[in-house]
């Protein structure tokens, strides 16, 4: 027995060597809040915050404990800019389920040009719907650590502002990326909730390269998606930017039909607008064809998630 059991341990040290370490329990988070900076705020203006971030103490927050910011006059004035003009181009560029969520949000949870909604009362919502939570983060997360958490439900959202001399675009995610181009879509269940944790689920202990291969930014980021014979916007990059918002679904850049295997080769472009975009033949066909390709992925092991206790059970991890 003795030997056996000697077996089955190097067996496990030689998997956790193999596999990189992924969280188990939403507990492990704090591990996973590797932030990317590509952008020194002090050296670059174009960096979206606009404040330094209060966030890293309140990192290890869930629930009810989700920090709230108070944004100064300008900060809101930025908002506002941005939530007007978005919100008249919504009706001819975005797809219909935003369109609907995005009236939900301005009825049951405080959403309106004066007001940024607070993280807490967002993911209070957002629960209640889809099960997804928020959780507050510092900055642009490394893809590994930011899917990771999509496989708990949970999404780790920026609370900051982009600077108020780029209202337009931003390179990188800020409040107004989240709370327009993300949340949205991510009170649509049927649609979105499933593909989204799946990506999320098949990101744990995968490789860098095929993690980048999980057609993360050419759907949930950027894709476009045809409806009642025009084409719309589901990305929640385009959604919260309204210059490339407009530009995606104008005749400047290249439109190529959705197909997994093309779109998760396809570099995405980090600093301004995409040269291409994918559309899929509608909101339904993006689901279907992402979560055919991500059942396809070979993965080091299988995992599950627990919705009772918010963990992710491997199952064979040899
Ligand atoms: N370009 C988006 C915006 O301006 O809101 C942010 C993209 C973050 C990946
Ligand atoms: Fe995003």
């Amino acid at each position: 027995i003795s030997s056996l059991r000697k077996v089955a341990e190097d067996l496990k040290i030689q998997w956790e060597e193999k596999v990189p370490w992924f969280p188990k329990k939403t507990g492990d988070f704090d591990k996973c809040h590797h932030l990317i900076t590509r952008f020194d705020p002090n050296l670059n203006h174009d960096h979206p915050v606009s404040q330094t971030p209060h966030l890293k103490c309140a990192l290890s927050l869930f629930g009810d404990l989700l920090p709230r910011v108070e944004y100064t006059s300008q900060e809101v004035s930025t908002w506002k800019e941005i939530y007007r003009k978005l919100r008249t181009l919504y009706p001819t560029y975005a797809c219909k389920e935003y369109l609907d969520a995005f009236h939900q949000l301005e009825e049951y949870c405080g959403y309106a040009e004066d007001h940024i909604p607070q993280l807490q009362e967002v993911s209070r919502f957002l629960k209640e719907r889809t099960g997804f939570q928020l959780r507050p983060a510092a900055g642009l997360l490394s893809t590994r650590d930011f899917l990771a958490s999509l496989a708990f439900r949970v999404f780790q959202s920026t609370q900051y502002i982009r600077h108020s001399s780029s209202p337009m675009h931003s390179p990188e995610p800020d409040c107004c990326h989240e709370l327009l181009g993300h949340i949205p879509m991510l009170t649509i269940s049927f649609y979105f909730f499933c593909p989204l944790q799946d990506i999320g689920l098949a990101s744990l202990g995968s490789c860098d390269t095929d993690i980048e291969k999980l057609l993360y930014w050419f759907t949930v980021e950027f894709g476009l998606c045809k409806q009642n014979g025009t084409i719309k916007a589901y990305g929640a990059g385009l959604l919260s930017s309204y210059g490339e918002l407009m530009y995606a679904l104008s005749s400047k850049p290249e439109h190529k039909p959705f197909e997994p295997e093309v779109a998760a080769i396809q570099p995405y472009q980090d600093q301004a607008f995409q040269p291409i975009y994918f559309v899929s033949e509608s909101l339904e066909d993006t689901k279907d064809k992402l979560r055919k390709y991500i059942q396809k992925i070979q993965r080091p092991s299988s995992v599950h998630f627990d919705p009772f206790t918010c963990r992710v059970n491997v199952l064979d991890s040899v």
